[in-house]
């Protein structure tokens, strides 16, 4: 019977993954300094996000393909949430521009 074992090792990987890996995206705000739509990448100086323990700054993102890129361009002020994939890239999952 291993089923004991299994939960134990489930229980500790469970615990030794940053809680965000996959749990929800880390929430962030920021400015939009350059967006390549055809390249889902969009460049943004963006404020701290503790959830990441990331300091602000500027910085390009991949973004997942739910995101729309032609809706925001340089200047805008956005909010925008940031997921860990398995593979260890941070990308932008949601987006969208704020007043
Ligand atoms: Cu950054």
């Amino acid at each position: 019977m291993s089923f004991p074992r299994l939960s134990a090792l489930g229980l500790s990987l469970v615990l030794a993954l940053p809680a965000l890996a996959f749990a929800q995206s880390a929430p962030a705000t920021g400015t939009v300094t350059a967006v390549d739509a055809a390249k889902s990448v969009i460049t943004l100086s963006h404020g701290p996000i503790p959830a990441l323990g990331w300091p602000a700054m500027t910085m390009a993102f991949g973004t997942a393909p739910a995101v729309d890129l032609n809706r925001v361009k340089a200047g805008d002020t956005v909010a925008f949430t940031v997921a860990k994939t398995p593979e260890g890239f941070f990308l932008i999952d949601a987006i969208k521009t704020v007043k």
